[in-house]
């Protein structure tokens, strides 16, 4: 799988030197840019995952968690987490065939609700991230996605301490339509994120070509008067 990616940047590529280090910069062939979501509640892995596939320095907005913060933001099953994303995180992953995936981190939170609007405009499809010790704290931005009318697909991430289930009670528990792919990934490793992002790749470009088979079918008709 590995092998289908573009690599990551190296550790000792600086980033903004001003040089074309590595996958840096795209190629001038025609390439087709999508944009995607990953989503979910704090503390799932969203920063995580995004830094596992970006193969350009991923950007992230980060803040040491106060006092405050974590009042507010729930701190069950992720007692470690010192820091809180109050923004975005942004990565790049080049897939064969020359698609070029703009990932986007977007905040869980119900008070990031605007700013998850506006991210959300121009997207194709999310990722949703899950921990199967707090499943329902990735209902709401899964009512957001929906909301929005974009297609997904569910990553549950598994931690050491998360309980594992079946994919069929999982799917039960998320309430997904069968369509809706459903992968378990870790994601520290790119190559199991990797599947999860290319699992909703393909399910988006199913759809869409379902769509244009469809509009085109009702064109045909008028087409011939
Ligand atoms: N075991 C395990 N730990 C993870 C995984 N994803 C993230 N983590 C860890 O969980 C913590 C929270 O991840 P982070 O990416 O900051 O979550 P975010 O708030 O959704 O961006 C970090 O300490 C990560 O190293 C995973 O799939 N498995
Ligand atoms: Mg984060």
């Amino acid at each position: 799988m590995d092998s289908a990616l573009s690599s990551p940047p190296s550790p000792e590529t600086p980033s903004g030197s001003g040089e074309p280090a590595g996958s840096m910069y795209l190629d001038d062939k025609p390439q087709t840019l999508v944009k995607l979501l990953v989503a979910g509640p704090f503390g799932v892995g969203k920063t995580t995952f995004i830094r596992s596939l970006s193969e350009t320095q991923p950007l992230h907005t980060e803040e040491v968690m106060t006092r405050t913060g974590a009042l507010v933001d729930d701190l069950a099953g992720v007692r470690d987490k010192t820091t809180t994303t109050v923004a975005i995180d942004f990565g790049r992953l080049t897939l064969p065939g020359d698609l070029v995936l703009y990932m986007f981190g977007t905040p869980g939170q119900r008070r990031f609700r605007p700013l998850w609007q506006d991210i959300a405009r121009g997207a194709l499809g999310a990722l949703v991230l899950a921990d199967t010790r707090r499943l329902a704290d990735s209902f709401e931005v899964m009512d957001m996605i929906e909301e929005a009318g974009l297609r997904y697909a569910v990553a549950v991430n598994s931690f050491p301490d998360s309980p594992q289930h079946h994919p069929d009670t999982l799917r039960d528990h998320l309430d997904l339509a069968p369509e809706t792919p459903l992968v378990v990934c870790d994601a520290r490793s790119r190559d199991q994120s990797a599947d999860a992002l290319i699992a909703l790749v393909g399910h988006v470009l199913e759809a869409l070509d379902k769509q244009q088979q469809q509009s085109q079918s009702q064109q045909q008709p008028q087409e011939s008067l």
